[in-house]
């Protein structure tokens, strides 16, 4: 079937491809920096800790910023759409310069900058680094007892909002700064309150930092478990959620960081009905939050529906967060990043105000045989015709060889 044929196919259903393939590009999505080099960072860290863990040893991991430049170059140049930078603080350029996370500045970052804007990305976004660090004591970061601890990260997350603040300035795009913390228990808390309530003096604390609301979008990101943090999590959904919606600041949902049973496909519409914003780290937990790369799935489809149908493609912040090294990084970004856009097309495709009337008349038979029709239709030939309008191929594997052969394979 050709395009223009598919074409037809959706215009009888009220579906205008012309105008999805439009809306598709349009849409940012952030691309996170450390899929290339297991999460390590540059500043010297090491390995992801924190109860986050990255597996395998496929070779080439890119061991320095030059290096991960030029995989994240490659991996752009196979990814459709609109594409954001999502960085770490760990991640900062430092040139030999005695710096520590609580004194990062934007001239850390300058190097990264001149990157984006050189390779024609959209925005940046930030993430403190609150793990791989001495300053983590016992597990412990903004909710720990120790003073000192909780006074280094608040000034490190003071620092990142300078630092996202410059992000959004010389991109000219807002900056999604998101908290994530590794604070928690491995076993039987005898205190559950007070960790939570030393957290939220620390967020108040970095909240005075001053910045502008409508450049700088601050989140904070629950997580209900980690390795080795199994039986309690200071910063827990409903930690967050309230305190996100008492500070008026935003919310990002991981889908991996909930129990296997609860929906961020469900949580997404529950938050458009309180908040502005909503920004997503999408993934693919295998049993648990492991960080697979993202699949062209169910969950990942019914989360794009819910951000196309309820009109919110300006209101929900998408950004990618896993690590495979188990396989080649470069095709684990570009997996990931395509099916996220093959899932947003599809919700594009989707006669949704059909869909909706019938759910408010009550016809759920006629809904569901709809639903299921909708499977079949010529999804494929809009990709490919949406791939060519943007000069790429919907086969890029032997581009990963010869890059894998020429590059990764000489490190
Ligand atoms: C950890 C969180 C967090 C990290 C990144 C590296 O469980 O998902 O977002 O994955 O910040
Ligand atoms: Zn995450």
């Amino acid at each position: 079937m050709s395009y223009q044929e598919a074409k037809e196919v959706y215009a009888k259903i009220g579906v205008d491809t012309e105008q999805a393939i439009e809306k598709l590009k349009n849409t940012a999505i952030s691309v996170h920096c450390w899929q290339g080099d297991d999460v390590v960072g540059l500043d010297g860290g090491g390995a992801a800790s924190g109860g986050i863990q990255t597996t395998g040893n496929y070779p080439g991991r890119a061991r320095n910023f030059e290096e991960l430049k030029e995989d994240l170059t490659e991996a752009f140049s196979l990814m459709p759409g609109k594409k954001r930078l999502n960085l770490h603080a760990s991640y900062a350029i430092l040139n030999g310069e005695k710096a520590d996370r609580n004194a990062y500045r934007p001239e850390h970052f300058a190097p990264w900058v001149e990157f984006a804007k050189e390779i024609g990305l959209d925005g940046i976004d930030f993430n403190p680094t609150m793990f791989s660090h001495p300053m983590v004591k016992g597990g412990l970061t903004l909710s720990s007892p120790d003073e000192n601890v909780r006074k280094f990260w608040i000034e490190h997350c003071k620092a990142c909002i300078r630092i996202s603040e410059y992000f959004a300035n010389e991109m000219n795009s807002h900056c999604l700064m998101n908290i994530w913390i590794p604070d928690g228990f491995k076993d039987v808390p005898s205190d559950r309150l007070t960790p939570r309530l030393r957290l939220k003096e620390s967020l108040d604390e970095i909240l005075k930092e001053p910045y502008d609301k409508k450049k700088v979008v601050v989140a904070v990101e629950s997580k209900v478990f980690g390795i080795g943090v199994e039986s309690y999590t200071v910063g827990s959904n409903e930690f967050y959620q309230n305190y996100a919606a008492k500070n008026d600041i935003c919310c990002l949902l991981d889908n991996g960081h909930y129990h296997p049973l609860e929906y961020v496909s469900d949580k997404i519409p529950a938050l458009l009905a309180f908040y502005d914003k909503v920004a997503l780290h999408v993934t693919r937990g295998v049993r648990w939050d492991s960080d697979h790369v993202v699949l062209f799935e169910d969950e990942l489809k019914e989360i794009a529906k819910e951000i196309v149908r309820n009109d919110a493609l300006d209101k929900v912040l998408i950004g990618l967060d896993y690590f495979d090294a188990s396989i080649n990084r470069i095709s684990a970004w570009v997996t990931g990043e395509r099916n996220m856009q093959k899932a947003l097309l599809y919700a594009l495709l989707t006669p949704n105000a059909t869909l909706k009337k019938l759910q408010d008349n009550g016809e759920f038979t006629e809904l569901m045989y709809r639903q299921e029709q909708l499977k079949t239709y010529p999804f494929g030939e809009v990709w490919r015709e949406y791939l060519q309008r943007q000069c790429m191929k919907d086969d890029w594997f032997d581009e990963i060889k010869d890059y894998e052969k020429g590059v990764l394979s000489k490190r």
